[in-house]
């Protein structure tokens, strides 16, 4: 058992993948010897049912300037942030003088969009870098503050793939408090945990993400710390996310899509044991079939590479134990990744061009979530007879 860092309420553990790296910690081949563990595991909270982490890694990992993940090296998450922000635009940033922040920017697709249009912005990230404005610090009350200060009160504060991130998540919610206008609100969108059971996308679990959302739990917490939960937004993106809106208690009148989806979620029972005891015993058949299906191969003589060096495939290859012996490199487009090995597993990391240098037999794609753009960029791999293994929500192969 812990305690929930929303309500303090005890947690209680549904799976434990042990000991598990830092999902972003690439490294140098000659520096294995000198990585950093920490315990993996998740559970519920008995009292508000937010789903989450048992024991948070390191703050500020995912922070520093050497961070790998950059959201636009995907064609079709450019296009999805830059759709959010032209959206943002004609609804809550569309009154006099408006002012969005974003917490968490990467690489900044949503505020150059904005700031294109004139409108006022500014990016919250503890090592603020990049062509936007940026105030260098994480989200709390002191640097809502100091921003409420300069800057005036924000119409919108904005994060993705953020907000699950941060443990003292209450930080955040002081923070609105302070810098929030009256009629303001928080938009975030993360990994739904409704999604993760369904399609056993157990790999969303990793260092990085601390909780994983439901409408109901952040329902519950919004109230929790005064605001409301007032629209939830389905998106496909990332193997299904929801975007929510939060606003002030009393400011605004939740949508349908609220009523609907916590109805849902209540028909699903779906932080019930049985659901949960499904999720985990669904996960242990996923590893044994995929360690089949690759040890099989290997004894067939059949090359297999890895495709997408995502931080979720940390847990895959870690919990799994799939080492270069099963999956001798992965290929990646990102830069800052090729020429180190994944964290844990030690499977060198390898530039794209290398895919087809010659084609594998078969390509195992941890990148699944981004299956549609990267099958349709590798079409000459199918087309030389290749096929892709993946694991979400069972193995298979295409
Ligand atoms: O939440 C998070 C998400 C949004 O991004 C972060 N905590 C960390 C990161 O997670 P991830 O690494 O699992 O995200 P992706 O988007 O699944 O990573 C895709 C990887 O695949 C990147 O390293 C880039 C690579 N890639 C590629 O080599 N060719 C991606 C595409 C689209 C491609 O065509
Ligand atoms: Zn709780």
């Amino acid at each position: 058992m812990s305690i929930c860092r929303v309500c303090s309420g005890a947690v209680r553990e549904f799976f434990d993948f042990g000991l598990q790296p830092l999902s972003s910690a690439f490294v140098d081949p000659a520096g294995v010897d000198d990585e950093y563990f920490f315990p993996l595991s998740i559970g519920v909270c008995q009292s508000c049912t937010m789903v989450q982490l048992l024991t948070p890694a390191p703050r500020g990992q995912a922070s520093h300037e050497g961070y790998p993940y950059h959201s636009s090296g995907s064609r079709v998450m450019h296009k999805h942030f830059q759709q959010l922000a032209h959206r943002l635009l004609e609804t809550e940033l569309s009154g006099p003088d408006p002012f969005i922040v974003e917490i968490g920017y990467n690489d900044g697709v949503v505020l150059k969009t904005v700031r294109d249009a004139g409108v006022r912005h500014l990016g919250v990230e503890p090592t603020g870098r990049g062509a936007v404005r940026v105030h260098s610090a994480f989200f709390n009350a002191g640097s809502a503050a100091e921003i409420l200060a300069s800057e005036g009160p924000a119409d919108v504060v904005y994060a993705a793939n953020t907000i699950c991130e941060v443990a003292e998540i209450a930080e955040i919610f002081e923070g609105l408090k302070v810098l929030l206008a009256p009629d303001g609100v928080l938009v975030f969108e993360d990994p739904y945990l409704g999604e993760i059971l369904e399609r056993t996308a157990f790999d969303q679990i990793y260092d990085e993400h601390f909780y994983f959302f439901s409408a109901s739990a952040v329902s519950g917490m919004a109230e929790r710390f005064g605001f409301a939960l007032v629209d939830v937004e389905h998106l496909p993106v990332h193997g299904g996310q929801i975007r929510y809106t939060i606003a002030r208690r009393d400011r605004r009148r939740p949508t349908q899509a609220v009523a609907d989806l916590l109805a849902r979620e209540r028909e699903q029972r779906l932080v019930e044991p049985e659901k949960l005891q499904a999720f985990a015993t669904a996960v242990d058949r996923i590893r044994d079939d995929l360690l089949e299906l690759l040890t099989r191969l290997r004894a067939e003589g059949k090359r297999v590479v890895g495709y997408g060096a995502t931080a979720k495939s940390a847990t895959v290859t870690n919990y799994f134990g799939i080492g270069p012996d099963l999956v001798p490199f992965v290929c990646d487009s990102t830069p800052s990744k090729q020429g180190l090995v994944t964290p844990g597993s030690h499977i060198p990391v390898r530039p794209p061009a290398d895919f087809a240098d010659p084609y594998p037999d078969y390509a195992l794609l941890f990148a699944w979530n981004h299956a549609e753009e990267i099958m349709a960029k590798e079409r000459a791999f199918r087309d030389a007879g290749g096929q892709w293994i993946l694991y979400v929500p069972e193995v298979h192969v295409l």
